[in-house]
């Protein structure tokens, strides 16, 4: 193994990082806190990338990068999610070129190796007798489906604790059968700003007035302690305390958990899951909040179950409704920019133009994405002035500082590791 070394500078400031504060500047604009992250964070735990109904049959794939890493999500011909190396066993050419597609056989571009669903190579052209093709398989990644949603750890071994992760979010999945889902919509957002940036903006609500369409529905008074609730916002917490205590029977008619489960910080794989109120209708993230799939998710009887929020360390954020999901699933680009893409499922008869309108079930989450890009790239400008110092959080931002304490737990651990591994 190689031994890579960090700076005393960057090892100083993991050190120093003061809890309750925003990271120091160098954290989001530094080339070799980009390159930690990578090795801490992204080659070492779960990421999701891309949901099972990407990839309903045998043959089809899905590729996405993971910093310097080319990854293939593909289903195999016995219908299982496979993950492989985009990266061909002969010279290493990318194997598939296009953001998704269908293929019998992965055939390289460059000199026609040949590898089946499998990852084994099956046919490689004018090689001599004595080749061994069982030598020259496609690299593996470990991949996984929860609830239909697909995730991948580069590592060799991966955090043992997402099994136990997965088994608790799981319930809360299935009865929206997303597995089965159909694919309404995919866009990919580059964001000018650090991957973390990206993510502790999605952990608060404290900048939630930034978000006029979303705010029709979404009630602003997440993440506040009661105690807390700013006077302008106690009309909408009425609202919310009368709708949760209605929806709450809801879901003991139906069955359905939906207790909060807050498990960030002080363990490999954070997350956070909850069912949760909606305002108005209740039932979607439209003006009205009524449901923008007529269709219901796992045929489920009533649309007005509030939104299944659920959140993931390190790269990802969920929103799962009575009539559609949306998946959110950042990846770092550069030390400034982040690609945030965004998947929309619906029941798969639904119908678009029949029983549900394009741009209706796409508007609020486009529109919120683009206004939480402008924040992030105006946040990536400031932190990197030399000017920048580290602020404190509200109590309301909670979920960013549990965030980045996770985050720098695991840059401590890896440090601590590559101490380990110095001769
Ligand atoms: O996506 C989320 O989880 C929400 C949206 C607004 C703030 N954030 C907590
Ligand atoms: Fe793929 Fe040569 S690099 S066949
Ligand atoms: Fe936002």
């Amino acid at each position: 193994m190689s031994i890579v070394t960090t700076s005393d500078s960057t090892q100083d400031a993991v050190a120093r990082r003061a809890v309750g504060h925003s990271l120091e500047g160098p954290f989001y604009t530094d080339r070799e806190f980009y390159a930690l992250d990578l090795a801490a964070i992204f080659t070492r735990q779960w990421l999701f990338v891309a949901v099972d109904a990407e990839i309903p049959w045998p043959g089809d794939y899905t590729t996405v990068d993971i910093g310097p890493y080319p990854v293939i999500v593909l289903r195999d011909d016995e219908g299982n999610p496979r993950a492989f190396h985009n990266v061909c066993r002969h010279r290493g050419a990318r194997l598939l070129e296009d953001r998704s597609g269908s293929v019998g056989n992965l055939v390289c571009g460059y000199h026609k190796w040949t590898y089946g669903t499998d990852g084994a190579l099956r046919y490689a052209p004018s090689q001599p007798g004595d080749f061994d093709r069982g030598c020259f398989g496609l690299k593996a990644v470990h991949v996984r489906s929860v609830g239909g949603l697909l995730f991948v750890c580069l590592a060799d071994d991966p955090p043992a604790d997402f099994g136990e992760v997965a088994a608790r979010i799981e319930p809360y999945l299935l009865p929206h059968r997303l597995r089965g889902a159909k694919v309404a919509a995919r866009t990919d957002l580059v964001e000018d700003g650090n991957w973390k940036l990206v993510m502790e903006n999605n952990r608060e609500c404290y900048h939630c007035d930034g978000h006029p369409e979303l705010l029709r529905t979404f009630f602003p008074t997440y993440g506040y302690a009661e105690e807390d609730i700013p006077a302008p916002l106690r009309p909408a917490h009425e609202r919310y305390l009368r709708t949760d205590a209605e929806l709450r029977a809801t879901y003991e008619r139906l069955g359905l958990p939906y207790a909060l489960i807050e498990e960030l910080d002080g363990r490999t794989t954070g997350f956070r899951i909850q069912r949760d109120a909606l305002d108005l209708a209740g039932e979607s993230f439209t003006p009205d909040g009524t449901a923008a799939c007529r269709r219901l998710l796992g045929d489920l009887p009533t649309p007005r179950l509030g939104h299944l929020a659920l959140h993931l360390h390190p790269n990802s954020w969920f929103h799962v409704l009575g009539d559609h999901a949306i998946t959110f699933s950042a990846l770092p680009l550069a030390p400034d920019r982040t690609l945030l893409r965004t998947t929309w499922l619906v029941h798969p008869d639904a119908e678009e133009g029949v029983d549900y309108d394009r741009d209706t079930l796409l508007k609020v989450w486009t529109a919120t994405n683009e206004q939480d890009a402008r924040l992030v790239a105006r946040a990536q400008r400031g932190v990197s002035s030399p000017a920048y110092v580290p602020g404190p959080y509200a109590p309301t931002e909670y979920q960013v500082e549990a965030f980045c304490s996770w985050y720098i737990a695991r840059l401590r651990e890896e440090l601590r590791l590559r101490e380990g591994l110095r001769p």
